[in-house]
């Protein structure tokens, strides 16, 4: 029996799915929000009536101790994933206080709460930590043993998650692990994430509902690997003889305009990119079978409010030891994960176009 936290984003969709194909009862911890935000998880779901439920939800939240006590003593479960988080870079240095009460301090809650009810000896732990507490490390790739050094309120809450997740299992004796986890995407990735937001935009130019998508640092280079093969790894993880923390990354980074890149070329269209720095724009220069692009079309443009006040210019990932003990072998290539990005967001625009046809408005929020 599971307990996922953050069971409605990308990762807690596929972990829930994941487990329950392995015969898992999955119970999965959700904040409440003014709207349901339980997409992911929908064809999931098992009504209150339902006999001999398999995937039970709780409203609860990481900021809050009370819940966070009441759903692990009524749920008592074998394994928690720690997936919960405010999970945007970018938003942490907006919301820093709030960050590292959910991001650091939840994790503390959840892991003392667990050796007070006296589950220390049942209960394994999986925190959702990140490649973004090597920050601005210079050793690449990074690897179990580089030094951290982190540059954002997410990176540094994040920080105190790894180790507070450490000091539980070297002062408890409990069975606590790191998953050092490099950038992960799915059609399931929030809308906001740089993949995302370029798959999306180039799906919704295409389908003319938009011109042109603008974005932020262009040469970021990140390790980019597909979720699915992800939350495999955290499983994994829990289920050794001895717990110890593990880098999962693909080993190969590629930069944002590369992103684009490939994205336009699933679309089967050839871009041209021109100018430096806050100038710089990609053209189209063959629109290929796309109707509702024009040659010469521009289609990205660089927005600074999309800078970040420091970012990291490059990551990428070592998990040699990953491969060594859990037998990790990242199943889907870059081709493919952007290949399915684009299809479904193409999907997804289409869905919006039958929806404004019908003068319902979808959702328009790009950032
Ligand atoms: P998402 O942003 O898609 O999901 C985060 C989840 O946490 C959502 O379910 C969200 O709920 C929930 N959440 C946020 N704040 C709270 C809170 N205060 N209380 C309860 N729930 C909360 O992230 P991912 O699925 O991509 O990532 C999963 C975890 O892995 C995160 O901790 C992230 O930091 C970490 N990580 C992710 C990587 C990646 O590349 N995806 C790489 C390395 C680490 P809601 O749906 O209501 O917003
Ligand atoms: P990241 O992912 O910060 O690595 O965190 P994100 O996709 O937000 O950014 C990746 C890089 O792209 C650059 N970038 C932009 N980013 C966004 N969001 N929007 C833009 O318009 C844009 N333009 C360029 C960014 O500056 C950055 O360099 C993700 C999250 O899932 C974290 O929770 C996780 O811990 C890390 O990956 C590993």
């Amino acid at each position: 029996m599971a307990l996922i936290t953050g069971v409605s984003g990308q990762d807690g969709a596929y972990l829930a799915e994941f487990l329950l194909g392995k015969g898992y009862i999955v119970h999965g911890l959700k904040r409440r929000t003014s709207r349901f935000n339980t997409e992911r998880i929908d064809h999931l779901y098992q009504g209150p009536q339902e006999d001999e439920r398999r995937f039970i939800l709780y409203h609860g939240d990481m900021t809050d101790s009370a819940s966070i006590m009441r759903i692990i003593q009524e749920t008592q479960p074998d394994e928690i994933y720690n997936l919960a988080a405010q999970s945007h870079v970018a938003v942490s240095f907006d919301e820093p206080e709030y960050t590292a009460n959910s991001d650091a301090l939840g994790p503390l809650r959840i892991l003392e709460t667990v050796r007070r009810l006296g589950l220390a000896g049942k209960t394994r732990f999986y925190q959702a930590s990140t490649a973004e507490m090597f920050g601005q490390s210079r050793a690449l790739p990074q690897s179990e043993d580089t030094p951290f050094r982190p540059c954002s309120p997410y990176a540094i809450a994040k920080l105190y998650a790894y180790w507070i997740t450490v000091n539980y299992r070297e002062a408890y004796g409990m069975y606590t692990c790191n998953g050092i986890l490099f950038n992960h995407e799915s059609p399931l990735r929030g809308e906001t994430f740089v993949t995302r937001k370029i798959t999306r935009g180039l799906a919704r130019i295409v389908l003319d509902h938009q011109d042109c998508i603008y974005l932020g640092n262009l040469d970021a280079r990140r390790d980019w690997g597909h979720a699915r093969d992800y939350v495999e790894m955290m499983w994994r993880m829990l289920q050794q003889d001895r717990p110890e923390d593990f880098v999962i990354a693909t080993g190969i980074e590629r930069s944002v305009r590369d992103f684009v890149n490939a994205a336009a070329n699933e679309l089967g269209m050839t871009l041209q990119w021109d100018g430096h720095g806050v100038e710089e724009t990609a053209t189209v220069v063959d629109p290929g079978p796309q109707d509702n692009v024009k040659e010469g079309q521009v289609i990205v443009r660089v927005d600074p409010r999309y800078f970040r006040p420091t970012d990291i210019d490059c990551m990428v990932g070592d998990a040699g030891k990953a491969r060594q003990k859990l037998g990790w072998e990242p199943k889907v290539p870059f081709e493919e994960l952007v290949r399915e990005m684009v299809r479904c967001d193409l999907d997804a625009a289409a869905r919006d176009q039958v929806f404004q046809q019908h003068d319902c408005a979808p959702h328009t929020y790009h950032d």
